[in-house]
């Protein structure tokens, strides 16, 4: 299948790729401001991150770009310029980033981040506007001895409610999420906006740390975005301006509640400091956010707005304690079905 573009102009972008983003660490200068340093290591990891964990994120990433570059034309974001690689206050955490567009894809980007007590992947990929397929999520957050693992093809539309989006992209991959939900239980409750955001087939899951999981959540990483690639391969670009608009809608609306409510933000703030972690989120992690409509938080989310302090990542209603899904896909929870008929 082909997205367009030519394998052999890939070769190039893909050396690129691999190369570029960890031959450079980036540093803040007097002013705040981002800039690229050359890392002194021979191989150009930093040598400051020494990291017990098993696992390693980066593997899932070259896999990523590896598949999608059998597909498609991938070309370096323009972001990848200032977000590349920037070291944590403390100097003893590195955060690597990295971000392609392509024929079908608005932006693909990854952040993993290292530090002495944690490993982060932040992966996700946004389709065009023309495209109604859904938004590939993977977010594993990862200690010595626990993980938080979201893994989805995140909905772009209603799919509780309006059974073709879900009869379009999910009836066939019921299966496939069955198959991991054995391995991979619940990860507990959730609040309702979350779970408007989440397919059938998500997995949300808490795990402790072990190779054995390590290794059935990459099986199931790879599996989740091969099937995601072929969506995006067989999607038809859409000429209805209304629908496009839909879909960049629900883009951002997406974003929205993801800029907002990320659980990472206190983190990425301990971090690398309030300035530095805002902006990554608003113009690398959710980029889009601030241009790709003009409702705020409180038009998409109204019941947060009576909230004391909406900074707070305080979430309202936290549900569903077990998976809200059968084995046939059909969501369980009619009350809630009700109340996000009217809020969608
Ligand atoms: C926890 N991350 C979570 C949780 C979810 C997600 C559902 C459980 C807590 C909650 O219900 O909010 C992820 N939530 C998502 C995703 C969507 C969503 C993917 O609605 C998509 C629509 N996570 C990161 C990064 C870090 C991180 C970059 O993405 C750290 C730098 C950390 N996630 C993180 C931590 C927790 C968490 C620390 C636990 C937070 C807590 O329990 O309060």
């Amino acid at each position: 299948m082909e997205f367009g573009g030519s394998s052999s102009s890939f070769c190039l972008q893909q050396q690129q790729h691999r190369v570029a983003p960890f031959i450079r660490t980036i540093g803040i200068n007097s002013s705040g401001e981002w800039r690229r340093r050359r890392s002194s290591t021979k191989t150009g990891y930093s040598n400051i991150v020494r990291c017990c964990n098993p696992v390693s994120y980066k593997k899932f990433v070259d896999f990523a770009l590896d598949q999608t570059t059998t597909h498609t034309h991938l070309l370096p974001s323009p972001l990848q310029e200032k977000y590349n690689s920037m070291n944590s206050k403390d100097g003893k955490g590195e955060l690597s980033m990295l971000s392609f567009q392509a024929a079908k894809i608005r932006l693909l980007r990854s952040l993993i981040i290292k530090s002495e007590t944690m490993q982060v992947l932040d992966f996700t990929v946004f389709p065009k506007a023309e495209y109604d397929t859904p938004i590939f999520c993977a977010n594993f957050f990862t200690t010595a001895r626990t993980n938080i693992v979201v893994l989805d093809l995140n909905p772009l539309h209603d799919i509780i409610n309006q059974g073709d989006y879900k009869e379009k992209y999910f009836k066939s991959l019921i299966p496939l999420g069955l198959k991991y939900a054995e391995h991979f239980p619940w990860g507990g409750k959730l609040t309702s906006e979350s779970i408007k955001f989440f397919s059938p087939i998500v997995i949300w899951t808490k795990f402790t740390s072990s190779p054995q999981n390590y290794d059935i959540l990459y099986s199931a990483f790879r599996d989740y975005y091969k099937v995601w690639l072929e969506m995006v391969g067989s999607a038809v670009k859409e000429t209805d301006e209304s629908q496009i608009l839909r879909n960049l809608q629900a883009q951002h609306r997406y974003l929205t509640w993801r800029a907002e409510k990320d659980p990472g933000q206190g983190v990425l703030k301990k971090l690398i400091g309030d300035t530095l972690a805002k902006d990554l989120l608003r113009n690398f992690l959710f980029n889009g956010v601030d241009e790709l409509g003009s409702k705020k938080f409180s038009d998409y989310f109204p019941q947060y707005c009576c909230d004391e302090d909406n900074k707070k990542r305080s979430t309202i209603g936290k549900s569903f304690e077990s998976r809200p899904w059968d084995a046939n896909g059909e969501f369980l929870g009619n009350i809630f079905k009700l109340r996000c008929a009217i809020s969608f």
